[in-house]
């Protein structure tokens, strides 16, 4: 059963699960076309976790700041499509937790390895915040952060595994969240990686 983490988002342990060869597959091979990438920062400091995208917006970052692009700064090519099977996926599991409607036009896929984490942040580069974000978590384990609409709000911890789904919206949309470090370990098919796709509504209103 769908589990409510708070106002509006919704965690669908398990999702992504059955078809997760499936999900690791298209994941593969759209590194191909556009491969994991470490990024700067404003400030000069680089993201410890490597990232890449698909479909027709991209989230990338460098010393400007962070924006939406439709093309992939390393081939100057647009990023590949978000693969058929994976969107109809997203558009499902948000279906599921109550957005009916959603429509994603980006796909932002982070490769964490052991020690690498993200920063407490909200996501708010996308044109609609009235349009959920659905993240898929593959292979090793993590704590997520989440915190409240304030920097300074208490933070709780959730651990997401393999196949999980969070569908985040409504009044949470903007809240802080991170990851803490990963764990060093062992996944039978991601090995010591944990792969995290978030399905956006970039450009696009619900
Ligand atoms: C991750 N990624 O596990 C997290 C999970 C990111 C990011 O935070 O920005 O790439 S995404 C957590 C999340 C899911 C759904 C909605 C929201 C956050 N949100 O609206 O804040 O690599
Ligand atoms: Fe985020």
């Amino acid at each position: 059963p769908p589990e409510i983490i708070d106002k509006g988002a919704v965690l669908l342990r398990g999702f992504a699960a059955a078809s997760e060869l499936r999900w690791m597959g298209a994941v593969q091979a759209l590194q191909a076309h556009a491969a994991f990438r470490v990024m700067q920062v404003p400030g000069g400091k680089s993201m410890s976790v490597a990232i890449t995208n698909a479909g027709d917006w991209g989230w990338i970052s460098d010393v400007n700041g962070y924006r939406y692009s439709a093309v992939d700064p390393l081939t100057d090519k647009p990023w590949p499509a978000i693969p058929v099977f994976l969107h109809e996926q997203a558009v499902a599991a948000a279906a599921s937790a109550g957005y009916p409607g959603f429509a994603p036009d980006a796909c932002l896929i982070n490769r964490y390895q052991p020690g690498t984490r993200m920063g407490l942040h909200r996501d708010q580069d996308e044109a609609d915040f009235a349009a959920p974000i659905v993240s898929v978590s593959l292979g090793l384990p993590c704590t997520f952060l989440w915190g409240g609409l304030a920097r300074q709000n208490p933070v709780k911890r959730l651990v997401l595994t393999h196949g999980d789904v969070l569908v985040w919206g409504g009044p949470t949309r903007l809240v802080f969240h991170g990851v803490s470090p990963l764990k060093e370990g062992l996944h039978h098919l991601l090995g010591s990686e944990r792969w995290n796709l978030t399905f956006r509504m970039a450009k696009r209103a619900l």
